[in-house]
């Protein structure tokens, strides 16, 4: 069962919106591209309630990309971004969702973000992802998404402690912080996970 996780390609994380990755629309056609070679499509959306913990405006004194210690975690602080029913949480209108058999809504619970498509950041919450993945037989899963560095990056490290092999599809995926993602991937290398380019796919 050949799998592609789809993280994150949600409005909010398009040029121009709250929490904008660098050329992170450019990864749209990418994935429409790819689906197609795969047995099962998956997604996740970032689904925070209104004064979520991870917003800066949750917290007094505190602006975006401050770091703050939140029930024990350094968590950073966000601009507010892909509140629960408004467009910014809504997937790209260009993405084609036909074939995505479900999608996993994350960062639900008000006081912690879930930054992983399967467990929120403390491990402690589940979103059922690993179990709908292991009834459907998969063991071979790709990723792509926004933000590489970020959700991309945690969903594939979990997906490593859940027993899956790993495979990032680097140009279907942005980071947000395009210096740091050299050693993002040397982590992702150090774990196992392959990196290819959607070029491996036959046209
Ligand atoms: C994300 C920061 C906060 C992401 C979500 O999808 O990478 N990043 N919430
Ligand atoms: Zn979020």
């Amino acid at each position: 069962m050949k799998t592609l996780i789809i993280v994150d390609v949600q409005n909010d994380f398009m040029p121009g919106g709250p929490l904008e990755v660098p050329y992170g629309d450019l990864i749209v056609p990418v994935i429409n591209k790819v689906q197609g070679y795969f047995d099962l499509v998956v997604a996740t959306q970032d689904w925070h309630p209104e004064n979520h913990a991870s917003f800066a405006s949750s917290h007094l004194y505190k602006k975006p990309f401050d770091k703050m210690l939140i029930n024990g975690i350094m968590q950073t602080l966000w601009p507010d971004h892909c509140i629960q029913g408004s467009p910014g949480a809504e997937l790209h209108h260009s993405l084609e969702s036909n074939r995505i058999a479900a999608i996993f809504r994350k960062g639900m619970n008000i006081d912690v973000d879930s930054y992983s498509g399967f467990y929120d950041n403390n491990h402690l919450f589940s979103t059922g992802l690993s179990g709908y993945l292991k009834d459907k037989g998969v063991n071979d899963i790709y990723f792509c998404g926004l933000a590489a560095d970020i959700c991309v990056y945690y969903t594939i490290l979990d997906s490593i402690l859940e027993g899956f092999s790993a495979t990032l599809i680097e140009d279907a995926s942005r980071p947000l912080l395009p210096d740091k993602f050299d050693d993002i991937k040397c982590e992702l290398a150090k774990q196992g996970v392959r990196i290819i380019t959607s070029s491996e796919f036959p046209k």
